[in-house]
């Protein structure tokens, strides 16, 4: 197996992320996706929404989307368990997965291509709504900032794949100049231990 991957970008470090967690090793081919590679009749076969990453199986299957190739491999090998091992924890795991998905890492991605215009020759970026979406990046930063002052991790006491997506989110972030606040101390207190996790160091 191996996966389409492009370092610089935050969706694929989800996985490098993940499987480093896990311990399990897999070739990656480096794609270009300012350079439109991920845009080829080639590369839409394999997704044909044309993005990265793209895990590609032995037999040709391919799964998209960093979540489900995460899912994946949650399934292949449960330990360490990043998407909860019992009814309860899934459930909080999930709903942290997708508020930090939903209301995180896509606004961090819009203001990005709306406010940079990097995928000018493929999109229309509109300026207004990458501000709108950094707006609620920030207002998601603040309610995580007040969560994690009771809670170590998203979901509570365990380092799940919510912390990963948001961890991402936020790392990326930079680009658009978002960054926790000096009073966010509990959002930061979680941010700086998260990057200290071998896994952080795969961007
Ligand atoms: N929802 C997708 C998002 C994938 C995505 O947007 N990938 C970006 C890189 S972070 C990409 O391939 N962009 C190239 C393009 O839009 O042309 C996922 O979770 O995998």
């Amino acid at each position: 197996m191996k996966i389409y991957d492009t370092k610089t970008a935050p969706t694929p470090r989800r996985v490098r992320m993940f499987l480093a967690e896990k311990g399990i090793e897999v070739d990656y081919v480096q794609i270009d996706i300012v350079g439109g590679e991920n845009l080829s009749a080639e590369m839409k076969a394999k997704n044909p929404l044309g993005k990265v990453p793209i895990l590609e199986l032995d037999d040709g299957t391919c799964i998209s989307e960093a979540n489900a190739i995460c899912q994946y491999f949650e399934a292949l090998q449960l330990e360490p368990a990043l998407y909860g091992h019992d009814p309860l924890s899934k459930g909080i795991i999930a709903q942290w997965q997708q508020r930090a998905e939903l209301y995180l890492f896509m606004q961090v991605g819009m203001c990005f291509q709306h406010s940079t215009g990097y995928f000018k020759d493929r999109m229309n970026p509109i300026p207004e709504f990458g501000k709108e979406a950094g707006l609620n990046a920030q207002k998601f930063m603040h309610l995580l900032d007040q969560h994690l002052a009771e809670n170590h991790y998203l979901a509570g006491e365990q380092f799940s794949v919510a912390d990963i997506t948001a961890f991402t989110a936020i790392d990326f972030a930079r680009v658009v100049k978002i960054r926790i606040l000096p009073e966010q101390v509990n959002l930061k207190r979680w941010y700086d231990e998260i990057k200290q996790r071998p896994s952080a160091q795969t961007d």
